[in-house]
């Protein structure tokens, strides 16, 4: 015993004389400084790229297309993972050269060069005639410290930086660092960070020699990841993965839209959505029993209020456990959904990731019989805390468990049911601390939850995507989830959590939104009115005129709050709610087109500033930086409520008010907004289809005359009107309707053209309306085809005057006042040229 102490002893001094000495110190280097890519030892081409050898690591190029180079590192000593669940693109064919020139390596691309600095390893991304356009940080480059990886790229005095999706904070992230780490946090504040959903690529801006510059930067690695751009520092922007390889993809087109055409080619685009899904929808956490959903959904029609649908929040389930009804509160489920069905109301039911621990709940028996859970390293399932108590979590990244997952929805669908919501899914569990040991399947690749925590909600949207569609034999199933990673959007709507019902959290969640659509996510929105907390009756005004024009349109409150249905505020809130809620149902035409470019483009619905103007300086300054575009024509300025009167950023072009129709300047205008009256403006050369009032979108036909109202505008401009059956995918066989509207002001026309695709539209008629075109009047004549026709004036009106309320009925007041010129003319399968 004696002699074993002394020599453990004499082992440690002699262990602690040697780290003195600096005999030891080799086992710590790595850990006191960070291990940059170092010289090039070697180089070698691959199928569509290069790679390049250095004692730190390797780099990897690979071309994806011309615009498109991805850069992967690993460490040395490590295998490069090659997995990914956000990108479906394969590196396609196109022309490129890796060329070598005094000790560095050029790629070159039809769009782009990649100069490869050998001594040591570092990057700079140049036009082709060679302005800098983004450059490692020459002393960094990518660095491991320990297992965590960051590239450091130079920063630009001038430089902006917007993106990351789903972040609170300015548009312009100039001084500003991040982190993705999907966080379940009920009422968080609005410059809290993260929140609920990862999607790791921004756009970097800047100008270079008189010219104005742009890029964007897809980190696809789902560790938690750090992003910093200038903050606390004067030196570079950087990105960091906490684990993992360094891969990133690096865009390199002359605009933002360009860009996130790019990022949605690679990492995916929704399908059609079902068009009652572009609807207005209500919520609450919870409508139950029966009779009270069918109360609330009967009480919209009663008051005219036009609604597509209803959710039933976790109070529909026995003892929350997903895949269940609760008996005594929906006795005959099937009976009240073909109520509501018939009713025009779809029902949406939510659904949450955590299976009860029970005995003999079926969901619980398969899963545990077949290993679909999340589990262990001792192979044992994981268990966690949420609504029903203990549960254990499937594992989305085991194919086994999405297909059991998928098939899981047999009765709900049986039901009638095809809307489904994915909630605690970040994933959430009470006390929030996810066990990192816990391990996913990863498609056989097996990892831990450092890796797959990030992935979990886009994956459980996937398998519920998957699953019901299969389900569903041939309609669209709508998917609204809380969490997801990069590539969401092929499977989901998204929705931005647990808000607050305040001023500060509404316009919070319009800048969350206009950059969710940067990172490729078309289909989003906020709760309406707040989760947390209770509205001013002006506020939920506010808010729902607001939605009205955002992508997806959901009223939704929490449990312990006062109702939030439009009727809840007294009558001149409803009906402000209803005169907004039409006028969307209106402009579904115009939407549901919008819906259609998205899923062919990922050019978002919600679209902003920074998509057509990110090197108008003005647009980042705070006052203007939630003002967004729906669509390419319609200019939405949010604005507090109780606000009178606001500024607003209308850049160059001729305008137009929604509400008077009259021209408005350009520039920095002050104007109204009143409660009743968002400020929402039409650009000149709109072209902007609307159909007549309907209550709903499944059951209500509107009339078969399609108006086409088209604004002045001294340019020319033309618009996609797209059509097809709203609930199907037979138009991706070819089942859909295009036609393209176009507007010269130079040849003084209007033109529809031939419509495409086999789809016969619902509408028979167009009626052009034309606003803004002085030089007409009534009685004027215009050519159509080979016949003379008359204009006819017309009092246009999008908000009905409300009755009872001065304010707005004065400034409504349509009077005898013509504000527009129309024409109707055939809406069949020629073409129809308008001139005057
Ligand atoms: O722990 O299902 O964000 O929309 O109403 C709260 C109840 C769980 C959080 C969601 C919210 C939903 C609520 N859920």
């Amino acid at each position: 015993m004696i002699m074993m102490q002394l020599t453990r002893t004499t082992f440690l001094r002699l262990a602690v004389f040697a780290f003195v000495l600096g005999i030891v110190p080799q086992l710590n280097a790595q850990h006191k400084r960070g291990t940059a890519l170092a010289d090039v030892t070697s180089a070698k081409k691959t199928d569509h790229g290069m790679v390049f050898t250095t004692a730190a690591g390797t780099m990897e190029l690979t071309v994806y297309s011309p615009t498109v180079i991805r850069v992967h590192c690993t460490k040395a000593g490590q295998r490069p993972d090659k997995q990914t669940y956000a990108v479906i693109q394969e590196p396609t064919a196109c022309r490129y050269a890796f060329t070598e020139e005094s000790g560095r390596w050029i790629l070159t691309t039809d769009s782009v060069r990649c100069i490869v600095r050998t001594k040591p390893l570092r990057l700079s991304f140049e036009t082709p005639d060679g302005i800098v356009i983004n450059e490692d940080e020459p002393a960094f480059g990518t660095m491991w410290i320990g297992e965590e990886v960051t590239a450091y790229k130079k920063i630009v005095e001038d430089e902006k930086f917007i993106g990351l999706g789903e972040k609170t904070g300015p548009l312009n992230r100039r001084g500003e660092g991040y982190t993705n780490w999907n966080t379940d946090f009920f009422g968080y504040p609005s410059g809290a960070d993260p929140i609920y959903l990862t999607t790791p690529m921004y756009i970097g801006l800047h100008s270079s020699k008189g010219r104005n510059l742009c890029y964007g930067i897809f980190m696809d690695n789902s560790y938690k990841s750090h992003f910093n751009f200038g903050a606390s520092n004067d030196r570079f922007s950087s990105f960091t993965a906490e684990d993992g390889d360094m891969n990133y993809f690096f865009f390199a087109n002359s605009s933002v839209a360009g860009i996130i055409g790019s990022y949605t080619a690679l990492t995916g685009r929704m399908e059609m959505p079902p068009l009652w899904s572009l609807g207005f929808q209500q919520c609450r956490y919870s409508y139950y029993p029966d009779k009270e959903v069918l109360r609330v959904a009967q009480t919209f029609r009663e008051k005219k209020i036009p609604a597509d649908v209803i959710y039933l929040d976790i109070h529909y389930m026995d003892a929350y456990k997903i895949f269940t009804w609760n008996s005594e509160r929906f006795s005959q489920p099937k009976k009240m959904l073909d109520d509501l069905e018939s009713n025009g109301f779809k029902t949406v039911v939510i659904v949450d990731p955590g299976i009860k621990v029970e005995k003999g709940y079926a969901s619980y028996e398969k899963g545990k019989l077949d290993n679909l859970f999340l589990r262990y390293p001792d192979g044992t399932n994981y268990t966690g805390q949420v609504w029903p108590g203990w549960c254990h979590f499937p594992d989305f990244t085991n194919p086994a468990t999405r297909t059991w997952w998928g098939e899981s929805f047999k009765g709900y669908v049986s039901d009638g049911i095809d809307g489904f919501w994915n909630d605690m899914n970040e994933p959430a569990t009470w006390g929030q601390r996810f066990p990192e040991l816990v391990e996913f399947d990863f498609d056989g690749t097996i990892g831990t939850h450092r890796k797959g925590h990030n992935l979990y909600g886009m994956q459980m949207a996937r398998a519920t995507y998957e699953g019901t569609k299969k389900l569903l034999g041939g309609k669209r199933p709508f998917i609204l989830t809380r969490a997801g990673y990069s590539g969401v959007q092929r499977y989901s709507a998204v929705w931005t959590g647990d808000n607050v019902s305040s001023d500060d959290h509404m316009m919070a969640g319009v800048r969350l939104t206009n950059s969710m659509g940067l990172t490729g996510m078309p289909f989003v929105g906020m709760d309406i009115g707040g989760f947390t907390g209770n509205p001013s009756s002006q506020l939920f005004a506010r808010w729902l005129t607001i939605g009205a024009f955002q992508p997806l349109f959901r009223a939704h409150v929490a449990i312990d709050n006062k109702d939030q249905e439009p009727w809840s505020f007294g009558e001149r809130v409803e009906e402000i709610s209803r005169n907004y809620i039409q006028l969307r149902y209106n402009l579904m035409p115009y939407i549901y087109s919008l819906f259609h470019e998205a899923s062919a483009t990922g050019l978002p619905v919600q679209r902003s500033l920074a998509i057509e103007h990110a090197f108008d300086s003005r647009i980042y300054d705070w006052a203007f930086s939630q003002q967004f575009m729906l669509g390419p024509s319609i200019m939405v300025c949010p604005q507090w409520s109780g606000q009178d009167y606001c500024k607003v950023l209308l850049p160059k072009n001729e305008w137009y008010s929604l509400h008077s129709l009259s021209p408005v300047t350009a520039d920095v205008t002050i104007v109204e907004s009143p409660i009743e009256k968002l400020p929402v403006f039409i650009k000149g050369g709109a072209i902007i289809p609307m159909q007549s009032p309907v209550q709903n979108l499944s059951q209500d036909k509107p009339s078969d005359t399609l108006s086409i109202y088209v604004y002045y505008g001294s340019q020319a401009s033309a618009f996609d009107y797209y059509e097809d059956d709203g609930s199907t995918y037979a138009y991706q066989q070819g089942a859909s309707l295009q036609r393209r509207v176009t507007y010269d002001p130079a040849s003084r026309s209007i033109t529809l053209a031939k419509p495409e695709g086999s789809y016969t539209s619902k509408f028979r008629a167009a009626k052009i309306v034309m606003v803004g075109f002085t030089s007409l009047a009534p009685g004027s004549s215009v050519t159509v085809g080979s016949s003379r026709m008359t204009l006819n004036g017309e009092n246009v009106n999008f908000l009905q005057p409300i009755s009872n309320f001065d304010p707005i009925g004065k400034v409504q007041r349509a009077d005898a006042k013509v504000n527009a010129l129309s024409v109707v003319v055939p809406f069949g399968t020629s073409e129809v040229t308008l001139s005057w």
